[in-house]
């Protein structure tokens, strides 16, 4: 009897040594037919009982060295398939294409701005940047704002200090860029001005105290307001498609004079009149004028000499009516679902 105990101990550790499985079933079947309850290992262990005493010691030993290699085969195999799984994974993994990767898009105010830069960088304008952070001088005085004009007032400018001489605030137009420009530039010019502005106002759907604007600038000798009706006639054509048509009426701007509001034609309902233009047929784009000889000569330029026109623009307004967006507030939440919507290619 103990022969073919041993015999079989023997047998067991080899076949034990051999196993290999990457199933899980099969592994569990090899350990129930080894350690279940009526597994071969179970069984020895049953027979054990009857074993004389003198050579219990050595079967024991013999018995118990058989179950913990069968237990450390089994587990050796569970081990294995967890490996070769994710083995067989990264191996079917680099066939298979790569996760799309979820691009951001241009923000609808950066194309609208860059689209305006465009038309007129096409025209031979000169893109011009200049600070935030301003001196009155350059956001009012050299504009010709009277001294109490309402716009200096602190409920429409930030003033970012509270020296009285000479205060610092954040500018209300990127008029200022222009004012740098026509202290240093050469004439003729003809400078674009894209930027921030910064106006002590309540949020609204049609207002923020924080929004971007461009501004145009053009002096040469002989400048005329008949140039001034052509470049934007062109612009606003190029910006709402070759249909548009544009008016303009009188206005008034310390800086300018004359001065006009643009308006062109509704390309909703196509001059009907509809709730996007409020029944009239037109929508405002912008403000313009010839540039006052006061400002000229504010900056040493002789306006009997020169002349000029000027024109400013609010981008997000711009960007509203092309794409019939009909509160401004969506373009400073940043909600994806808003942005998306602007996921294509346009031009840089
Ligand atoms: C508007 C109107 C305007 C200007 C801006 C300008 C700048 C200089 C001289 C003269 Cl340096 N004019 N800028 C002129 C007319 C209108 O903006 O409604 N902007 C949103």
């Amino acid at each position: 009897m103990v022969f073919v105990m041993r015999e079989k101990i023997e047998e067991l550790l080899q076949q034990i040594a051999n196993l290999s499985s990457n199933n899980e079933k099969e592994i569990e079947s090899i350990r129930l037919s080894l350690l279940g309850k009526k597994g071969e290992i179970t069984k020895l262990f049953e027979e054990f009982r009857t074993v004389s005493p003198e050579l219990k010691k050595e079967f024991g030993q013999k018995l118990n060295i058989l179950k913990n290699t069968a237990i450390q085969k089994i587990e050796e195999l569970k081990a294995n398939i967890n490996k070769s799984a994710t083995n067989t994974k990264s191996q079917t993994d680099t066939s298979m294409p790569a996760d799309t990767l979820s691009l951001g898009s241009r923000h609808p105010v950066s194309i609208a701005r860059q689209e305006i830069v465009n038309i007129f960088r096409k025209f031979g304008y000169e893109v011009a940047e200049g600070p935030e952070i301003e001196d009155d001088y350059h956001v009012f005085e050299a504009l010709n704002f009277p001294a109490n004009h309402p716009a200096r007032d602190m409920q429409d400018t930030f003033f970012v200090s509270n020296n009285i001489i000479n205060p610092l605030l954040l500018r209300t137009h990127t008029s200022s860029v222009q004012v740098r420009a026509m202290e240093s530039m050469p004439l003729p010019m003809r400078i674009i001005c894209p930027g921030r502005v910064f106006r002590n106002e309540a949020i609204s759907a049609r207002a923020h105290c924080i929004f971007h604007q461009v501004e145009g600038l053009y002096i040469d000798k002989n400048v005329s307001f008949a140039d001034l009706k052509q470049a934007i006639l062109v612009f606003a054509r190029e910006m709402f498609g070759e249909d548009t048509q544009i008016r303009f009426r009188p206005s008034y701007f310390p800086f300018t004079e004359p001065s006009a509001e643009v308006d062109v034609s509704c390309n909703i309902c196509k001059g009907k009149g509809c709730n996007i233009c409020k029944g009239t047929g037109w929508l405002e784009i912008m403000g313009c004028g010839m540039v006052d000889p006061n400002v000229l000569e504010a900056s040493n330029i002789d306006s009997k000499t020169y002349s000029g026109f000027a024109f400013g623009m609010g981008v997000e307004r711009i960007a509203m009516l092309k794409w019939q967006v009909n509160d401004l507030r969506h373009y400073f939440e940043n909600d994806l679902r808003f942005l998306k919507e602007f996921n294509t290619n346009h031009s840089v």
